[in-house]
């Protein structure tokens, strides 16, 4: 087991109240990683607490908390385990946690209000995929894979914890999520092979995918032909992009989850090079790039204070929607290959 692996296994296994968390606004990444983690420390516990029986060992039981500050989105709902996810709105007793497990979070500011349960004596390993992260934890296990739940899968076969078919569907959902199942630069052979053994383990391909890609609202379908139809180029950059208002979502019926793949969707045409989609959100604005070639997104993103991954990255700023646009077009060098 690699080093920054099992100093980790080894304050889970110390510790006795542990919350795991996600960013808000929850991919199926945060979800399935969180959940998978949720599941195996679950079975790590049941085998301590076994080893300790007739030893003189005091086993002291853990409390196991998943806690997000926004809802599951509907389309994870269907994952078996869903309904151990807590939202932090609903959550309110009074514990003081000693461990807390931040994933797929570049930063702790990611994690939203769950960042309220931290408190003096609480410990933060941060485990994620982006590299951007800024290392926020007391133990940071970053590495540039697929996923988080491919970082996950790593722990959980190292650490010795039998996968199960709770664990693997999520880890599965997880790896489809980033991977935009199975086609981005990001699908490594590896991932194939994570992939088939999650399949032995009883998850269904075609099953996820239905819950998860084709379950889309009609206010979705509807945005989506809006932003097909109407949006903009920037020919010397190879730019594409579109700005949506909090006006034209709610005259849409559509809600902010549902511009989530839409700058991936302007990506695919033939001759972008980098996709830019941006959203209002209560007074700021959110930007989602993609990027085709070469063009580092991950540092574009930067100059508004976000990040990401080289070819997939996002920011918040205060900044105007024509401020951002002169700012990025400015900064990309011209063909933007
Ligand atoms: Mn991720």
């Amino acid at each position: 087991m690699n080093n920054k692996f099992s100093k980790i296994l080894e304050v889970i296994k110390r510790s006795n109240r542990i919350l795991i968390t996600g960013h808000t606004s929850p991919d199926g990444d945060a979800i399935g990683s969180g959940l998978a983690l949720l599941l195996a420390i679950n079975k790590l516990n049941e085998t301590l607490k076994k080893e300790a029986e007739g030893k003189d060992e005091i086993y002291l039981d853990k409390t196991l908390r998943f806690i997000l500050e926004d809802e599951t989105p509907k389309n994870l709902k269907f994952l078996t385990h869903s309904i151990l996810i807590e939202e932090f709105e609903n959550y309110n007793s009074k514990y003081e946690f000693d461990l807390m497990i931040c994933l797929d979070s570049g930063n702790f500011d990611r994690i939203g209000k769950v960042g309220q349960l931290k408190t003096e004596g609480t410990t933060v390993i941060n485990i994620d995929h982006h590299i951007s992260n800024d290392r926020f934890g007391n133990y940071n296990y970053i590495e540039d894979i697929s996923s988080t739940s491919e970082i996950l899968y790593n722990f959980i076969k190292e650490a010795g914890i039998e996968l199960d078919h709770g664990i693997a569907e999520s880890l599965y959902t997880g790896i489809v999520n980033d991977t935009g199942n199975f086609k981005h630069s990001n699908t490594t052979k590896k991932v194939f092979k994570i992939a088939s053994e999650l399949v032995e383990y009883g998850v269904e391909p075609n099953e996820i995918i239905k819950n998860f890609f084709n379950t889309k609202s009609m206010g979705k379908l509807k945005l989506t032909g809006r932003v097909l139809s109407n949006f903009k180029f920037a020919d010397s950059q190879k730019l594409a992009y579109y700005y949506i208002s909090e006006a034209e979502l709610a005259e849409l019926g559509a809600t902010k989850d549902d511009t989530s793949g839409l700058g991936e969707l302007l990506l695919s045409y033939e001759d972008a090079s980098v996709s830019l989609f941006l959203k209002e959100d209560k007074g700021y604005i959110k930007g989602s790039f993609r990027s085709k070639y070469t063009v580092d997104v991950n540092a574009l993103a930067g100059i508004f204070g976000g990040g990401g991954h080289i070819k997939a990255a996002g920011f918040k700023t205060d900044k105007s929607f024509h401020e951002i646009l002169d700012i990025i077009i400015k900064n990309m060098s011209s063909g933007g290959k």
